[in-house]
């Protein structure tokens, strides 16, 4: 049962500019009346997140899942996509809508991206690409994946979902593969409401893909079916004015995700994820593994949290193989077990820009209560 007197703490909430800051977008909007197709706000938002993410071909869209769909058909394959069983549902949805068979194979420890010895391993004729995750934001690794790729001549598509803003050594973690997607969904840590967008190798692979997004046109002539996956002029605004902000929020949660470290260092059985080297942070999650050493097993952990209005999410379980709709999949029934164990242990503690001191003992005294 829920405490209905403390507040419910989610394990995210979104950061909004205060609304003064929209007016003068809605003012153009509302005096140019041009409301959607890929009009002048979403064009100066594609220039200026291009120029802050540091990568030179994007498509903003309407969401993440159609932005993979999309990535995908670009490409126009038959045959099998090997991808991680660790992800949200979108990621194996979307192979599944661009007409393509998912097919699972297991993850490493630490970051819980794609093996790529499991990658190389289950490639046959049938394979036509890969769609690894940086899960949480954590990269995956990308010159092994790449180098698989080129020497099988398969494509890469990367679902960055949760990588905004993230680099490697050598700039964007956006720049690897053939594209890579992002979201800016409301819990994503930049966000335009609903929203996502597409990183293309070239600037043909973006033509293509914003041909696709815009019903298929070629000019007058539609030759191939597209969809409709335009941003409005709206989300472009509210994405133009979070650009603004986007380092300070980012930071924010940073110092959020160092107290929580700090909070749980004497808390036995509860693990705060190490992040991989080389690699900038966002802090779009706060992940914990339940170790066998805590008390009771993650799901009990999540449900006793809960009776104190702390409302940790389990992403990502059940596994991806594990949902009906994905089950007769290659690779479903394999065992994957490093998967299948870090799903069964993991839970994300909530995280946002505005979280309190207070918020935080809270989350943390919830834990430790079961102790
Ligand atoms: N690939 C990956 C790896 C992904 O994780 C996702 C999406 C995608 C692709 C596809 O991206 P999009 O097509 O969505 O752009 C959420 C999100 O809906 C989803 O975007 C996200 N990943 C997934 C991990 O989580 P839920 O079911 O957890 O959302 P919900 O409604 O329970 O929200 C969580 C909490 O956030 C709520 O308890 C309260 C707070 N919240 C949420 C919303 C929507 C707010 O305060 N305001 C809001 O407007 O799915």
């Amino acid at each position: 049962m829920t405490n209905e007197a403390v507040p419910p703490l989610y394990v995210t909430k979104p950061w909004l500019p205060p609304l003064e800051e929209l007016t003068p977008y809605f003012e153009q909007i509302w005096s140019s009346k041009i409301l959607s197709n890929m009009g002048p706000l979403h064009q100066r938002f594609e220039r200026e997140v291009a120029e802050y993410l540091g990568v030179k071909h994007i498509s903003v869209v309407a969401n993440a899942t159609i932005a993979l769909v999309l990535a995908l058909r670009r490409f126009k394959m038959k045959g099998e996509v090997i991808t991680t069983p660790f992800s949200f549902v979108a990621t194996a949805n979307s192979i599944v809508e661009a007409g393509l068979k998912p097919v699972f194979v297991d993850v490493l420890p630490g970051t819980y991206a794609l093996d790529p010895a499991q990658i190389e391993a289950n490639i046959t004729p049938e394979t036509c690409a890969i769609m690894p995750v940086h899960c949480f934001g954590y990269g995956c690794d990308t010159g092994a994946i790449d180098a698989i790729a080129k020497k099988h001549n398969l494509k890469v598509i990367y679902d960055a979902a949760h990588a905004f803003g993230i680099r490697d050594q050598g700039g964007s973690i956006l720049r690897h593969g053939n594209a890579s997607i992002l979201s800016f969904h409301a819990t994503k840590v930049f966000t335009t409401f609903e929203g996502g967008a597409i990183i293309s190798e070239t600037e043909e692979d973006k033509r293509e893909v914003d041909r696709l997004t815009n019903f298929g046109f070629n000019g007058d002539i539609v030759d191939e079916v597209g969809t409709n996956a335009k941003m409005s002029e709206l989300g472009a605004a509210v994405g133009l004015v979070l650009l603004k902000h986007i380092d300070t929020l980012i930071a924010e949660r940073g110092k959020r995700d160092a107290i929580y470290r700090e909070l749980l260092r004497d808390v036995p059985g509860i693990k705060a994820l190490d992040w991989p080297a080389g690699q900038t942070r966002n802090y779009y999650n706060f992940p914990v593994l339940v170790e066998d050493s805590f008390p009771v097993r993650c799901e009990e952990l999540v449900e006793r949290m809960k009776e104190r209005g702390v409302f940790g999410r389990r992403y990502f379980y059940p596994l991806l193989p594990d949902f009906p709709i994905h089950k007769d999949a290659r690779g479903a029934r394999a065992p994957l077990p490093v998967a299948r164990d870090v799903a069964s242990r993991i839970m994300c503690l909530p995280l946002h820009p505005t979280l309190t001191l207070e918020e935080q003992q809270r989350v943390v005294d919830s834990i430790r209560r079961v102790l």
